[in-house]
């Protein structure tokens, strides 16, 4: 896409994979990045070729925060005005495929934040966590201090985000930010594989699995039970439910039509 100049876009067979391309800013969220991102996830979500999605950026960097120089030169209102986390922040949450974060490298701030908006994250042993915003002399500003807590507990949470002291892959996948940690050479292929299973399964599927785990932060336990409750009863009528049921009793493969 001639469009594109800080994102590159591909597809390996049913993923698409979105790398951030602004490498000599390790990846800094610009207002121009975060506009060809979304458009690039908004386009995926629609393609019926692709079932899931993966974001990731290069060995250095994953995503190295809100680009700081663009952000220097707001005064409160044009920071109010700005649209970019709230684009950013309620976009991505509109996407119904599952998105994989892959991260080798630097994930600060705006970063790690992309990093938490993933539904899945895999990280390369080298991978940096970080809310360095306290530094700069602000907070977090596009869900850090609402969706840290919610994956490693306020203890981990408040401690980053009041020190600024980052977090190793390790670190973050033993307190729960990570699904898994890989060599760096591996972190993506493995992910791609995992994607590849994904979008293999009943694309409808997916997208109600992924929304019932997505609102069980929105809601207390009794109604995020209801709501779990009637997702799955919804998929009692779609052929791909009769399908998949179907083809377990035969001892066969199940042939998903995404309806
Ligand atoms: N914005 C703009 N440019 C950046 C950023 C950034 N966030 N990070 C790095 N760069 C640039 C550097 O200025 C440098 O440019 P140049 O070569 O022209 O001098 C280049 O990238 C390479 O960086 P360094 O030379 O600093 O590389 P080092 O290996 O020495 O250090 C670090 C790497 C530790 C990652 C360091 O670059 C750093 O600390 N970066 C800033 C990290 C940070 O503070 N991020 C938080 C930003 S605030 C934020 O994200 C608020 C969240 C709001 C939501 C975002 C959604 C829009």
């Amino acid at each position: 896409n001639t469009g594109q100049q800080n994102i590159l876009t591909e597809k390996q067979g049913n993923v698409a994979i979105v790398t951030l391309n602004r490498p000599k800013a390790l990846n800094a969220l610009s207002g121009a990045l975060i506009q060809e991102l979304l458009q690039a996830l908004k386009a995926f979500d629609k393609d019926d070729d692709v079932g899931a999605i993966i974001i990731t950026g290069n060995e250095r960097a994953f995503c190295a925060g809100a680009d700081i120089a663009e952000q220097k030169a707001l005064s409160f209102t044009q920071a109010y005005n700005t649209d970019y986390l709230r684009d950013i922040v309620d976009s991505i949450l509109a996407i119904h495929k599952p998105i994989i974060g892959v991260v080798n490298g630097y994930a600060l701030g705006g970063g790690c934040e992309l990093a938490m908006m993933c539904d899945i994250v895999y990280a390369g042993e080298k991978a940096v966590f970080g809310q360095p915003e306290i530094k700069l002399g602000t907070i977090p500003g596009a869900g850090g201090t609402q969706r840290l807590i919610r994956a490693i507990g306020k203890a981990k949470a408040m401690h980053m985000i009041l020190t600024g002291e980052n977090m190793s892959a390790t670190e973050a996948e033993k307190a729960g930010l990570v699904a898994k940690v890989l060599p760096v050479n591996e972190v993506l292929p493995a992910a791609i594989k995992a994607a590849t299973t994904i979008a293999g399964y009943s694309r409808p599927v997916v997208a109600i699995a992924k929304e019932a785990v997505n609102e069980a932060e929105e809601l207390g336990l009794r109604n995020g039970l209801h709501f779990e409750r009637r997702l799955y009863h919804s998929t009692f009528a779609l052929s791909d439910h009769q399908e998949g049921f179907g083809a377990f009793l035969e001892k066969r493969q199940p042939q998903w039509k995404h309806v």
